[in-house]
């Protein structure tokens, strides 16, 4: 029998994916485990959702170098244990066959027994790669009001951002109904409402338990599918016409503000990864990390408050629009619309601006780093200049972007 209040739900965080157009910071890391924001790893904004919803078992499927994930979720995301709540890091198992999972569905088929274990009402999937706040209990009321198997987390895109997006059409007489939904389709049909503006799949579900095991069980028995969530189950759940729709813009989480209220942000790319840090800098953030009413949690070690200090001749820290960690020291170096990440080191003299300073970066004395992300451990020796001359960066071993944005990887020294 169906329970018509609170239902049971286990959350189902899927945190497989390789995230190539990330790389280099992708490199030894699995995407949802590269740092943001500072303090944060991208894994720690689903998770905070989740919790603060009020959903408090959670599996985190896990495959492709989630060393670093693993480690993070066991020291960041402990929970009670004693009150059956629990974040749990699950590796590829390899339940079915010797093999890794090959798809997103592939993930929760094989970790079926989980689901069977947990004995939930509802199963909400959400992916770990995005930016954002989302109260989870209000897609779960919407999807317990529509009686469809399948609910999906829906946001108003740019056209042009089609082609990575599953697009979903809805029934114009029924607009909670889909009628279609596409995968990264290279023809999408806009909104009727706005021409310019698809409406996405954020690739966050809910689903009744039993419709998820069927769907997911269906797909494991068909030889012709990629075995992925937003590419083949939920599109065969909307042929059906089992899925509905829940509009990101109707989710109203606490203490959110207006430009923050709609924030949703895929960190795929290098580009986007920078912008997203932008939108934290701005004076009046686009995304809003001070809101204690819906907390972001993480773990970030021991580390001091952050220090800024004059240098050794006199020269004053500055700061203009920035983020700066703990344990991050500025000694009379200059920092402007950048993060610093816990134990950067900026010196006398040197310039950051428009930058993204990943954990214990130290940049010289005198040196200027410009649009630019440097992963962990990065080393920029006194008077070097990053990001105004693309041809000396590239024979210096950073990665240039056509944008001009420049990376360089985890632990590089000159
Ligand atoms: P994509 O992000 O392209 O599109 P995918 O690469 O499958 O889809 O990633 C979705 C989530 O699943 C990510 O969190 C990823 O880490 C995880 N994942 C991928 N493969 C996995 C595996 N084998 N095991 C475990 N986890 C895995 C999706 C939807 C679109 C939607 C966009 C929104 O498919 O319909 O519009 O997200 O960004």
């Amino acid at each position: 029998m169906r329970r018509t209040r609170n239902p049971s739900v286990l959350a189902i965080v899927l945190a497989g994916g390789e995230g190539k157009r990330l790389l280099p910071l992708t490199a030894d890391r699995a995407k949802p485990a590269v740092p943001f924001g500072g303090t944060y790893r991208l894994i720690d904004f689903t998770l905070s959702n989740i919790v603060n919803s009020g959903y408090l078992q959670v599996i985190v499927l896990t495959q492709y170098k989630s060393h670093s994930l693993d480690r993070h979720i066991s020291t960041a995301w402990r929970l009670p244990t004693m009150l059956d709540e629990y974040v749990a890091p699950v590796p590829a198992q390899q339940r079915v066959g010797k093999r890794w999972y090959l798809g997103s569905a592939d993930a929760i088929y094989q970790s079926l027994n989980l689901i069977r274990d947990a004995r939930p009402d509802l199963v909400l999937v959400a992916g770990a790669d995005h930016v954002y706040r989302m109260d989870f209990s209000q897609l779960v009321a919407a999807h317990r009001e529509t009686g469809a198997a399948a609910t999906v987390g829906a946001i108003r895109r740019p056209i042009g951002e089609a082609g990575q997006l599953g697009v979903i059409e809805v029934d114009p007489t029924s607009p909670r109904r889909i009628v279609d939904f596409r995968e990264k389709p290279a023809a999408p049909v806009p909104l009727p409402d706005s021409p310019h503006e698809v409406l996405a799949s954020m690739g966050n579900y809910v689903f009744e338990t039993d419709a998820l095991v069927e769907a997911v069980s269906a797909d494991a028995r068909n030889e012709s599918t990629n075995h992925d969530m937003g590419g083949d189950v939920v599109p065969a759940l909307a042929a059906r016409g089992e899925a509905a729709v829940y509009d990101f813009r109707d989710n109203d989480v606490a203490g959110s503000y207006n430009r923050d209220r709609d924030y949703w942000r895929d960190v795929g790319t290098l580009e986007s990864y920078h912008a997203a840090h932008m939108d934290l800098v701005s004076p009046l953030p686009v995304f809003n990390l001070y809101n204690y009413e819906w907390p972001t949690y993480t773990h970030y070690g021991p580390h001091p408050p952050a220090k800024l200090v004059r240098g050794a001749n006199g020269e004053p820290a500055r700061t203009e629009d920035a983020i700066v960690s703990a344990g991050a020291v500025i000694t009379g170096g200059t920092v402007r619309e950048s993060v610093l990440s816990p134990r950067c080191f900026v010196d006398a003299d040197a310039v950051v601006t428009d930058s993204v300073l990943l954990d214990e970066v130290y940049v010289g004395k005198g040196a200027q780093v410009h649009n630019a992300i440097l992963d962990k451990g990065v080393s920029v020796p006194a008077g070097m200049r990053i990001g105004d001359d693309a041809e000396a960066d590239r024979a210096n071993g950073l990665i240039v972007q056509e944008s001009g944005l420049v990376v360089a990887e985890k632990g590089l020294a000159f």
